[in-house]
């Protein structure tokens, strides 16, 4: 059975005592009341704008309801995921060619459908002008902090970021509460941000300006914080760059399902068994700090296993108090580039088997 999110009435629960419940309040209680009920709500990166075989072409007028999962479940999932990698450049498209004028219409539809949205960003590199995988100078997060000689730069970059999440507004003008999610992976040495291109403290000042930026300066109070690093590391690890319980609201992790030489079987009873080890220490963390907690992003590229969501990604999750769960976006240009089902895959019944779970929710308006 597929289950509704609904939005929790103002004024209940520990909002109680405030009349006006905010938006960040309801999207927070919204994911609350998932983990009350030991559900999981199904996001998945970049639906609505584009899928396997198709992209939206008509910025302005489409009516975005296509979707790869709705096509295969009868639902949109209960949440969408967007990139905000080249907004800091001023680009007119994301990164993976999605126009942001396309992103902001798509992330308020999904908010107002019921849905929530979070937003991940892969900016470029300030220092040495390539993408965000540029790992060839570790002294890129020095440099924009304050004093930092691309600080200027780097606050022109938050600031571009800050004008677009500030024009996320409803049909009434209100400002739409989404969970972003910045300086992601960030143990491993894969991004400029990451473990081995900056200290622990370096990491916490870039997380903390961003937070201060937005949500101080610009006033982003509507924002949903979640901080995620990758996995394959210990509790130890995990916490080592933890900018602090004021700037957070949701732990994270990214978690991919790789093949490499091993058989399948193995790899997959490896994933299932490195999840649940790193969400049994994430729980202690969120109960400890007071926090909510998801699987910020996992995936089988191209899921070639089609038994991949029973039969691995449930049973790595379900026993876990975490209220999402994302996978990775379907490439529209790289057929093999794809993390949900699509009309046609392999894995489209066993998808439909997942998304069937009780414990499972997508968007039911
Ligand atoms: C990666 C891949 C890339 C993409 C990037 C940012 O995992 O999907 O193709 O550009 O995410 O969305």
């Amino acid at each position: 059975m597929l289950g509704a999110i609904a939005l929790a009435a103002p004024g209940c629960g520990r909002r109680a005592e405030s009349p006006a419940a905010t938006p960040k309040d309801q999207v927070i209680a919204q994911l609350q009341e998932a983990v009350n009920g030991g559900k999981i709500l199904y996001a998945h990166q970049d639906d609505l704008v584009y899928g396997h075989t198709w992209k939206v072409e008509d910025v302005a007028g489409d009516p975005l309801e296509r979707s790869d999962v709705k096509a295969v479940t009868g639902f949109y999932p209960a949440m969408v995921g967007f990139d905000l990698g080249g907004i800091e450049m001023g680009w007119e498209a994301n990164l993976d060619g999605v126009p942001f004028d396309l992103m902001r219409r798509a992330a308020v539809t999904h908010a107002s459908r019921g849905g929530i949205v979070t937003f991940s960003w892969h900016p470029r590199n300030p220092l040495t002008g390539g993408d965000a995988w540029d790992v060839s100078s570790d002294q890129v997060v020095a440099s924009i902090l304050a004093g930092g000689e691309k600080h200027d730069l780097f606050m022109e970059w938050l600031k571009r970021a800050g004008d677009f999440l500030a024009s996320l507004k409803d049909a009434d003008g209100q400002p739409v509460s989404f969970i972003l999610r910045p300086w992601h992976e960030h143990i491993g040495s894969w991004f400029w941000w990451g473990g081995r291109l900056c200290s622990e403290q370096q990491y916490k000042d870039l997380f903390r300006l961003t937070h201060d930026y937005l949500t101080g300066t610009r006033g982003l109070t509507d924002i949903v914080w979640c901080y995620s690093p990758n996995s394959g590391i210990s509790p130890q690890q995990y916490m080592s760059r933890y900018p602090g319980d004021e700037c957070v609201d949701i732990l994270g992790m990214d978690a991919y399902q790789y093949v490499g030489d091993q058989p399948l079987e193995d790899a997959e009873a490896a994933f299932v068994a490195q999840v649940r080890d790193h969400l049994t220490f994430m729980k202690d963390l969120a109960q400890e700090h007071g926090k909510l907690m998801c699987l910020s992003e996992t995936g089988f590229e191209g899921i070639p296993d089609p038994a991949w969501w029973t039969g691995t990604l449930l049973p790595a999750i379900q026993d876990f108090p975490i209220a999402y769960v994302l996978t990775w976006r379907n490439a529209h240009d790289k057929p093999e580039h794809f993390y949900a089902a699509w009309p046609g895959s392999g894995d489209a019944p066993g998808f439909k088997a997942f998304a069937e779970k009780d414990n499972i929710l997508f968007l039911n308006e």
